[in-house]
């Protein structure tokens, strides 16, 4: 295997995610850019893809203080590379900004060729290739990347025409699965083709997860030679997004932990967190390193995860920062949780019969739950009926519990 790590792309693709705008957010700020990039080089990433400066003043001016916030740290290693379409304002642009290397960038694709940028495909090929041989001729030490955007739907044979052209002259070269339309076995015979024919470059991708199918891409691209795997936070990017970082880590650690070397897993589920609490929304469920794969909601599930969480925690979240669970008490919980809660939470002295009579009443309320009647106050209505005697705890115990029971 070839992996050397992922790039990240929060501050370019994330900031394109349309969840910036289901928050109002619509660009994270000097502050929130420093907060995520600390994270982000805590957790071991160590590439990061901004805008080409030209995109925005505000852009240019938060990466020229993030460049310098970073020199700070005094991390070695770290690369800033910005993502330009093959123009040459772009590319003086990131140049004069003190970019260490370029994300270039330009579609092949027919539908291109009509609605984008409007070239035909021999002037794309000879365009690109100029503007690369050129930035390659006065720059010799700058990093360089090129994509044939929206690969995926750009037959192998149109890649191969233009990546031979430019193959002296770049570092990588990217397979970006622009609108999400790739699946592993396409990946596998994609990546394993371009590999062969340029053993010297290293492959990057950059997956979209229109079809929900980014991850398992990702990881099958790293199973296959990929280089580098462009991630953000949440997998924040265009329409549904590409692939998280956290979701990667996680899966590659179960494949082979030595591609995780270098990353302080600890660390991944509190930059979900940092990420929910600036833009104000909660990590996605379907975010493989979060909360909710640690949430029971089922009786059955819930009496199992009391004895033995393994029974359904198959993965040890711990090691990836997520050191709590969460037994939710609903219509689906049994006696089992109820006798839990009752005596551990609300600290009842109460057997297991009347946990179980309790249980009943409870399930028999179980359409009546919702916002303003929420479980607890019925359990606690149904419980008040019992009269029974609360156990006797001392304060200091009950001061260094480490649940949040709010
Ligand atoms: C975009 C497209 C891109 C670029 C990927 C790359 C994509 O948002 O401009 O530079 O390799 O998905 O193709 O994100």
């Amino acid at each position: 295997m070839n992996f050397k790590g992922v790039i990240d792309t929060t501050f370019r693709d994330g900031q394109q995610s349309p969840l910036m705008f289901d928050a109002y957010k619509y660009r994270f700020t000097f502050e929130d850019k420093k907060n995520l990039i600390y994270g982000l080089i805590q957790l071991g990433v160590r590439n990061f893809e901004f805008f080409s400066p030209n995109v925005s003043k505000s852009e240019a001016r938060d990466f020229n203080k993030i460049k310098q916030y970073v020199s700070t740290l005094n991390i070695p290693g770290i690369r800033f590379l910005a993502h330009c379409r093959c123009h040459p304002v772009d590319i003086e642009e990131a140049i004069k900004a003190g970019f260490d290397g370029l994300n270039l960038y330009i579609s092949m694709t027919q539908y291109a060729q009509q609605y984008s940028h409007g070239m035909k495909f021999t002037e794309i090929i000879s365009h690109v290739k100029k503007i690369v041989e050129t930035t390659r001729k006065f720059y010799p030490n700058l990093y360089l990347r090129f994509s044939a955007e929206d690969s995926f739907r750009t037959p192998l044979e149109d890649i191969f025409q233009i990546y031979d052209e430019i193959y002296e002259s770049v570092d990588t070269f990217g397979m970006p699965d622009t609108v999400g339309v790739a699946t592993p076995t396409i990946v596998e015979e994609r990546l394993l083709a371009v590999k062969k024919r340029y053993p010297k470059a290293d492959i990057e991708c950059h997956f979209h997860n229109d079809r929900g199918y980014s991850l398992i891409n990702s990881v099958t691209a790293v199973l296959n030679g990929a280089s580098y795997i462009d991630t953000s936070i949440w997998g924040m990017a265009e329409r549904s997004g590409i692939t998280s970082v956290t979701g990667l880590l996680l899966n590659l650690f179960y494949e082979d932990k030595s591609l995780c070397r270098g990353y302080n897993l600890k660390l991944c589920y509190p930059l979900n967190v940092l990420m929910g609490s600036i833009i104000k929304l909660q990590v996605s469920p379907t975010e493989p390193v979060s909360i909710t794969n640690r949430t029971h909601t089922a009786g059955v599930h819930q009496k199992a995860v009391l004895n033995n969480p393994y029974v359904y925690e198959a993965h040890d979240l711990k090691n990836f920062g997520v050191d709590k669970k969460q037994l939710f008490l609903g219509p689906l919980s049994g006696k089992n949780l109820i006798y839990y809660y009752l005596r551990e939470i609300e600290y009842y002295d109460l057997t297991q019969e009347q946990a179980t009579e309790i249980a009943k009443e409870f399930k028999s309320e179980s359409a009546e739950m919702n916002k303003k009647n929420k479980p607890e106050a019925i359990l606690k209505k149904i419980v008040e009926q019992y009269n029974l005697p609360k156990l006797l705890i001392k304060k200091e115990y009950l001061k260094n519990r480490v649940e949040n029971l709010d």
